[in-house]
């Protein structure tokens, strides 16, 4: 297949990773345990994040989250970047763990030996001409934030923040220039403990209410990153990063239509307009007088955000979602993150996730048309149970097909006019996943020896995927 010079010359191809799917080294180098740590995997991970009422209490004995080893990444990094290097790699994004740098949150100073850690990745990266992409806060809010603080809902915590942003701008202002503040916010309006440190509450109106509070304290966080991060790295590139799922409207029924629009309005639209607009925009008015909501803002809060804006958007994408007003006639899409109703048209992974390469195009147009502002597509891939066969080798074809519909549905976009900055592949290396907490859901075109019953030597191993990547990385795309 033939894409000439669709993807521009400066194209950020690579891979991406958080660091407490990557990492483990959980008790190493000073670091407190963060919200991740706490999470068991497996089946009661996933009534954790989404069942309303979760008594939370963790017990960090009792829960073994496999991220406390998760792929050593905090003691094998520097082969695991040779091999990113050996695929081309221009960029890899990864995060920063924020109790690596402040171990329980609330400190004063950093911790050392945590800026240090990253400093070595960074130099390492940086050897390699590989352009590091950091996300702040990747699903990783220090524990004692979230057990002492209640998480996002709670105010104090911006300024804890900004004692963060501050710290990890001022060390790495030579190294980093690309930057995104919260992975997924929007993912809060279906799992709020992940990015903003509390259970889904038993009450919806009581839930909707913290979690949009969460959401502004967020807002205000963000613009604070966006502001502190331009006065000390001036060339530095700030984004909010979004979980991006077009909604189709099940039939052309108005209802459906309508039905459809505000649900992509609310999961789609409401962060994206206040960080990057820096207004909430005004439909949110009547869902907040709908839904009882009252989020309380300080003076000042609404001009910082407005004058303080992101300057790109990075967004995951994994799948659409299909709506109908009254879904009592039709089967839901119960793997996909959002269920909506099941979509005809598609096929899904082993998880359910629903696969719809021209979805991302549709995702592209529709972010640019509103916006106008550079994307980034920092996530996107294929979870899939990998077999190593008898010879040693993983041939992951079906992994290439996806990646091959998606990263052709972005040239189509960028011949669309769409200005996209990069490619950033999901897990690009084998890690554990967010959802199960297992590490049976691969993404890699690197390989791990590790299980979910705790066996594994950690090895790491090329899969067919890997070279056929590194031609796509070399031939800059025209090649897929
Ligand atoms: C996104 C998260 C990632 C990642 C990915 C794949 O929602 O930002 O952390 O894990 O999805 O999801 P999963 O690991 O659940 O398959």
């Amino acid at each position: 297949m033939s894409n000439q010079q669709r993807f521009p010359e400066q194209f950020l191809w690579g891979g991406a990773t958080a660091a407490n799917q990557l990492e483990g080294a959980t008790n190493e180098g000073g670091k407190g345990p963060n919200i991740a740590d706490v999470l068991p995997g497996g089946k009661q991970r996933i009534q954790i994040l989404t069942q309303p009422g979760f008594d939370f209490k963790p017990d960090t004995e009792k829960y073994h989250y496999p991220n406390h080893e998760a792929i050593d990444f905090y003691h094998r990094y520097k082969e695991d970047i040779a091999l990113f290097a050996e695929m081309g790699f221009k960029a890899f994004r990864l995060s920063i763990a924020w109790s690596r740098i402040f171990p329980k949150g609330d400190e004063e100073e950093p911790n050392q030996e945590g800026i240090d850690f990253y400093h070595r990745v960074f130099d390492e990266l940086i050897k390699y001409n590989i352009e590091p992409v950091v996300t702040i806060s990747h699903y990783e809010m220090p524990l004692h934030l979230v057990t002492e603080y209640g998480g996002w809902r709670n105010r104090k915590v911006i300024k804890f923040f900004e004692r963060y942003v501050t710290a990890i701008f001022t060390a790495y202002k030579d190294k980093v220039k690309y930057w995104m503040t919260f992975n997924e916010i929007n993912s809060a309006l279906v799992m709020p403990i992940m990015s903003l440190g509390f259970s889904k509450l038993e009450d919806p109106k009581a839930n909707e209410q913290a979690v949009f509070q969460g959401f502004h304290h967020q807002f205000v966080a963000s613009s604070l990153a966006t502001k502190i991060g331009h006065e000390i790295i001036p060339e530095s590139e700030i984004g909010c990063m979004i979980i991006y799922t077009p909604v189709y409207p099940y039939d052309c029924h108005p209802d459906n239509v309508l039905d459809a629009l505000e649900k992509e309005q609310l999961f789609n639209y409401f962060c994206t307009d206040v960080h990057v607009r820096g207004e909430y925009p005004s439909f949110i008015n009547r869902y907040f007088k709908e839904h009882g909501i009252e989020v309380a803002m300080e003076d000042g809060d609404l001009e910082l955000i407005k004058e303080y804006p992101v300057d790109y958007i990075a967004l995951s994408y994994y799948m659409s979602r299909t709506e109908k007003a009254d879904q009592s006639d039709v089967e839901t899409a119960s793997g996909n993150i959002v269920s909506g109703v099941k979509n005809p048209h598609l096929e899904a992974s082993d998880w359910g996730w629903e696969i719809d390469p021209v979805g991302l195009r549709i995702s592209l147009k529709q972010l640019y048309d509103r916006y106008q502002v550079p994307l980034f597509v920092v996530e996107n891939g294929l979870g899939a149970y990998d077999k190593v066969e008898a010879d040693g080798t993983i041939q992951d074809d079906y992994r290439i097909d996806y990646l091959r519909e998606h990263i052709s549905a972005i040239g189509d976009a960028i011949e669309d006019g769409v200005d996209v900055m990069g490619y950033t592949s999901w897990g690009c290396i084998d890690l554990v996943s967010a959802s199960t907490g297992e590490y049976s859901k691969r993404y890699g075109f690197i390989y791990v020896d590790k299980h979910d019953d705790g066996s594994g030597t950690m090895e790491r191993k090329k899969k067919a995927s890997f070279d056929w990547y590194k031609k796509v990385i070399e031939t800059n795309g025209e090649e897929l």
